[in-house]
């Protein structure tokens, strides 16, 4: 069977949609050609004796950067060098990074990125990931300004994920579906390997760091109690998995049918997890797969962003879950809602 690579999918999509200009097609790839140098050095992370740590010279005196600056740099190069985007929001810097040089500059888009998710996990070779979200730019010309990123959810031009693990998998949507790339690294392409992905019909998973029990809305409490009563027609009680790296937990979820959560807690009722490029790239995945993302009262997906690294409950899976879960919210715990 001849199989399809991201780049002959992309440009094939694009053809079907003639008011399309090739620049979003460009910015996919650039984001695919940047996750293929992130997953070599991921895949070498378990040599860091070897290689070096981070702030310290490896054997070829080279200076070694932690994996996360590593595809911090890798994805704004990329990105830099492909012209179609004028500025960032990524996790590892404070500030937006403008693309202020001739060929970036007048760049219709923005992009908002977590370029290595779960990074703390790498010394224990878990599954870790790249989130990223596209927005296309507000601020009309000239220079970017953090107005381009503060956006609903609803705007975004696409989103996807990279999930470094077992294989390398690239899933993305541009609101046509959501579409799985698995990499092969003896020929360094990504090969359409999940067409058309969605939600099984049924769910059998609940993911949620349940150490913070104590923490949770009662509504929380609830609907974890709800996902262990017994009552085999309705699959209960469900499996329990969490790996603490959230792009696999979504994507074992999406694969299997199963909800994750990282609800706000008595500490901090944003929850941990960022709005702009964790929340609302999985959140859209999600919608696109025939699931539903909220922050237990509102879509996630129409959440007015107040700032670039703020902060959101989410819970994301199938939509009857998710529904559970809301009603239980909505019951025992109004008062976790944040507008
Ligand atoms: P906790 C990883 O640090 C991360 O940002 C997500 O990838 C993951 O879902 C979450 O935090 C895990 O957080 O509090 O359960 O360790």
């Amino acid at each position: 069977m001849k199989f399809k690579t991201l780049t002959e999918f992309i440009i094939e999509k694009q053809a079907e949609y003639p008011q399309a200009s090739g620049e979003l097609s460009r910015l996919l790839n650039d984001i695919g050609i940047a996750a293929k140098f992130v997953n070599r050095e991921v895949n070498r992370a378990g040599l860091g004796e070897v290689m070096g740590y981070a702030g310290e010279v490896n054997v070829q005196g080279e200076d070694q950067k932690k994996l996360d600056v590593y595809a911090n740099d890798q994805f704004i190069a990329a990105l830099k060098s492909g012209g179609q985007c004028c500025a960032i929001g990524s996790e590892e810097n404070d500030e937006i990074i403008l693309l202020d040089s001739e060929i970036s500059k007048h760049g219709k888009y923005v992009v908002a990125i977590d370029p290595l998710d779960g990074s703390s996990n790498i010394e224990s070779n878990v599954s870790i990931g790249t989130i990223f979200s596209i927005y296309r730019r507000r601020t009309v010309r000239g220079v970017a300004t953090i107005e381009d990123f503060l956006q609903p959810g609803r705007n975004l031009v696409a989103a996807g994920y990279v999930l470094y693990g077992s294989s390398t998998v690239l899933v993305y949507t541009t609101g046509y579906g959501v579409n799985g790339f698995t990499l092969d690294p003896s020929v360094g392409l990504f090969i359409l390997s999940h067409p058309n992905m969605k939600y099984p019909e049924t769910g059998t998973i609940y993911s949620i760091n349940e150490a913070n029990y104590i923490y949770f809305p009662e509504g929380v409490k609830r609907y974890i109690q709800f996902c262990q009563e017994d009552d085999k027609a309705t699959h209960r009680p469900y499996s329990t998995r969490y790996i603490g790296s959230m792009v696999a937990d979504v994507h074992r979820n999406l694969i299997r049918g199963g909800i994750f959560i990282y609800p706000g807690t008595i500490v901090s009722k944003q929850g941990k997890l960022r709005l702009l490029y964790e929340c609302n790239p999985v959140a859209f995945i999600a919608e696109q797969a025939g699931g539903k993302a909220s922050d237990g009262f509102r879509r996630v997906l129409d959440i007015q962003p107040k700032a670039l690294h703020e902060r959101a409950p989410i819970f994301v899976g199938p939509t009857y879950m998710v529904e559970k879960a809301e009603a239980l919210m909505k019951q025992y715990s109004p008062e976790f809602r944040l507008e």
